[in-house]
């Protein structure tokens, strides 16, 4: 098999790092001990090459991004005491509770920008008062005021929930929202799958394997889904490839997956982060690249693997542009999941900011809509692409 993946092997210098390497060339199917040395390796540089290569591949030099708004309705959340890397729920009395009305939802939807929001993306808590009916209200009320607006929402845990507390099928629940206007569902709530990590950070959310099945089940319902994996805690090298292996299997069986997303754990404010002791302190940016570069290289049938400025910054995010990365999550209006838990980057970045980001990487910036379809290109419009000096 060739890949048309090319790069010249001298940029990669650690010697372990030479038989996936070929692989990599050949096309061949990365194995899980491949996967594994990809994170062991020093060779931050060498592992870059190959990701790029592997990206380019696929997606030559265009960059893409969507301009998006988050809403997060509730915080109120069942599982606020074991999910304890989670710095954004509440129980229902405490303090900072809130649960959005309609009318409130119908509010923050209005902040939006007619000419460039084109994607609303909907979570939160898992909350007994936010039941099948209290989203499909949200939604079909969303299309009629918003109908360009494409509606990226409930993680496949929320959706268990609402299942749960309405006694129907995970099916019948989708089926339901989908005839509300849901179009497409984020990847959130994955974490990591290892049965054991989970016992550690999420004991009592839904397992990996039920996961993979709601996104299974909405794949097979033409609902189509991102993935994500949470990084940065007490989850070894190998628990990350399998959950990638998890991933990558779901994908051979449905193509449904759009994108993958991974995610990196932010210690303020959670009971994880001081029993980690890691208060204050962030992923470093060579993981926050490494985790980009190993799910483009290992996850070899996604097209798409996406960088989250809010949680790497821009800077490693416009750097990821080199390490596999073709899509940066767009121009998030509002965001509070990472901003409680001790992000300190900005809640939204400007069309103009994030084209200028892109550019500023050498590559080429598009924006697309939530299938990935080009909208519009910035080619000759705004001059020549800025000088590397004058960038982000
Ligand atoms: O499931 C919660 C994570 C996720 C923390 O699909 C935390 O396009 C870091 O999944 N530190 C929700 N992460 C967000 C999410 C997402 C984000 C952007 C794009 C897409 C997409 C999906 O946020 C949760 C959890 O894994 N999270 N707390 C924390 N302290
Ligand atoms: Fe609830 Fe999600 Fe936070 Fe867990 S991560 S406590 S399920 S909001």
């Amino acid at each position: 098999m060739t890949s048309g993946v090319s790069f010249d092997r001298s940029r990669v210098s650690d010697p372990a790092l030479g038989p996936v390497a070929e692989k990599v060339i050949a096309g061949e199917r990365l194995s899980l001990a491949d996967g594994v040395t990809l994170f062991d390796t020093w060779d931050l540089l060498g592992l870059g090459a190959m990701a790029d290569a592997a990206n380019r591949a696929r997606n030559g030099d265009r960059v893409t991004f969507a301009a998006n708004q988050h809403i997060n309705p509730t915080n109120i959340c069942i599982l606020r005491k074991t999910c304890v890397f989670c710095s954004y729920a509440r129980l229902p009395k405490e303090e900072g509770a809130y649960h959005y009305t309609m009318d409130q939802v119908w509010e923050e939807a209005a902040r939006v920008d007619g000419d460039i929001t084109r994607e609303f993306h909907i979570v939160g808590g898992l909350d007994m008062h936010a039941g099948l009916a209290y989203y499909t209200e949200m939604f079909a009320g969303l299309k009629a005021r918003h109908p360009q607006v494409h509606v990226k929402a409930l993680t496949a845990v929320e959706i268990a929930h609402i299942a749960r507390i309405e006694k129907m099928s995970i099916r019948d629940v989708l089926i339901a929202l989908r005839e509300a206007g849901l179009d497409t569902m984020p990847g959130g709530g994955a974490e990591v799958f290892s049965p054991a990590v989970r016992a550690t950070i999420a004991d009592r959310k839904l397992s990996g394997e039920e996961y993979i099945d709601v996104h299974r089940t909405a794949h097979a319902l033409g609902i189509r889904s991102n993935c994500t994996m949470l990084y940065g805690h007490v989850e070894t090298h190998e628990d990350r490839v399998q959950h990638l292996t998890m991933l990558r299997d779901l994908q051979d069986e449905t193509g449904g997956y759009l994108a993958y997303i991974p995610l990196a754990y932010h210690p303020d404010n959670n009971e994880l982060g001081v029993e980690l002791g890691r208060t204050g302190t962030a992923t470093s940016g060579v993981d926050d690249l490494k985790n980009l570069a190993v799910g483009r290289l290992f996850l070899d049938n996604f097209q798409h693997v996406k960088s989250h400025w809010i949680m790497v910054t821009p800077a490693v995010s416009q750097m990821s542009l080199h390490f596999g990365v073709n899509d940066l999550e767009g121009t998030v209006v509002r965001e509070k999941i990472y901003h409680e838990a001790g992000a300190h980057t900005a809640q939204a970045m400007s069309l103009e900011e994030i084209v200028r980001l892109i550019r500023g990487a050498g590559k080429v910036p598009a924006e697309r809509d939530s299938f990935y379809n080009v909208l519009r290109t910035f080619d000759d419009a705004d001059g020549p692409p800025p000088s590397h000096a004058e960038a982000a």
